[in-house]
């Protein structure tokens, strides 16, 4: 059985999969993590991690005879997949079983911003119904205008699931897809000026770091919602705080943060944001799968056959 590094803890069903197939050694576990990795470095021929976590180079130059890189997650911001292939390292990540959640939970925090569900939970629970009458009245997607920024996997589900809520789709990426019926701009700030939501689902990267701000937040406008389900190193925290606390746009939800697991503080006072702990990919069913095919890519390469979803 090959020998596979797990470098933190990961789902009980990867575990049990993993422990099935190969010899798992579990840094996470050890009290001396370098000693450890001294001792069974040379032995481990695939590394278990997600995106997040990557491999860090102080455990990569433990393993000099790494083959394989299996991440969970369809991002893999802390990898370098150039590097690993100059090595001749394999990487691979979990990208289509988690596209219906992500689809999912972006209109989710958008029907939440607008018809501001969160509030109107917490003024019932509050007594304020039967004490002060009805509710604000809120707003809706039927009929907007939805720019979303990455037409990728998620991006196209989401924009389906926009056109059955009576929204009109507009995308923007690097590049335009000519099969895609939707209108396309090659500049963000352009298709801001025309959206009156904008979903951001593009990867982190440096090309994508902070390319959210002011001049978006401007071009989207104070009616305008700011959506961001991929990563939060592509928006300017400091200005979004701004533009929310001076009500340059109407509102924002957000699944993901720069500083995982610390948002903004400010942000946790506006009454026009709903904030979601990067649970986009978060059901049972999707963590579940993606754990699988983290197991399956492993299994693939360790039985000579091509892996399922390299990067
Ligand atoms: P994907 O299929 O690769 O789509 C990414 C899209 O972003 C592509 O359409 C690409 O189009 C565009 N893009 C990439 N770099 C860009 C750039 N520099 N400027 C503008 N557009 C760019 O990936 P996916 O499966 O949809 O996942 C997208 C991202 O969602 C992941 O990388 C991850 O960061 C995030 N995510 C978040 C969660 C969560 O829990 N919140 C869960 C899953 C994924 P072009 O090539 O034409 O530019
Ligand atoms: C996961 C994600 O929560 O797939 C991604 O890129 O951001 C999420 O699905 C995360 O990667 C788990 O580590």
């Amino acid at each position: 059985m090959a020998d596979v590094l797990v470098i933190k803890p990961m789902l009980p069903s990867v575990i049990e999969a993993l422990e099935e197939n190969f010899t798992v050694h579990k840094l996470y576990e050890a009290d001396d993590p370098s000693a450890f990795l001294t001792s069974i470095g040379s032995r481990v021929r695939g590394v278990a991690t997600s995106g997040h976590t990557g491999v860090p180079p102080e455990i990569m130059h433990k393993l000099p005879n790494l083959e394989i890189v299996s991440s969970f997650g369809v991002g893999y911001d802390a990898i370098d997949p150039e590097d690993c292939r100059r090595r001749g390292i394999i990487v691979t990540n979990t990208p289509d079983v988690l596209t219906d959640a992500m689809a999912e939970i972006t209109l989710g925090l958008m029907i939440a911003l607008c018809r501001k569900i969160p509030q109107a939970d917490a003024y019932m629970r509050a007594g304020h119904w039967t004490a002060k009458g009805n509710y604000p009245l809120t707003s809706e997607l039927t009929g907007k205008t939805v720019g979303i920024f990455g037409l990728g996997r998620i991006g196209k589900e989401v924009a389906r699931r926009a056109q059955a809520f009576k929204m009109q789709v507009v995308y923007c990426g690097r590049n335009e897809q000519p099969y895609e019926p939707y209108p396309y701009f090659a500049d963000v700030v352009e298709m801001a000026k025309v959206s009156d939501w904008l979903i951001s689902i593009v990867p982190g990267s440096a090309a994508t770091d902070r390319i959210i701000g002011r001049r978006v937040f401007d071009a989207l406008g104070p009616d305008g919602y700011f959506v961001n389900v991929g990563r939060g190193s592509t928006v300017d925290e400091e200005e979004l705080v701004k533009v929310l606390t001076e009500g340059r746009i109407a509102g924002a939800a957000l699944d993901v943060f720069e500083d995982e697991p610390n948002a903004p503080e400010a942000l946790f006072a506006l009454d026009n944001v709903v904030l979601s702990p990067h649970q986009g990919s978060a059901t049972r069913k999707t963590r579940w799968a993606m754990g699988d095919l983290v197991v399956r890519n492993l299994k693939a390469h360790f039985a000579g056959l091509p892996v399922i979803t390299p990067v």
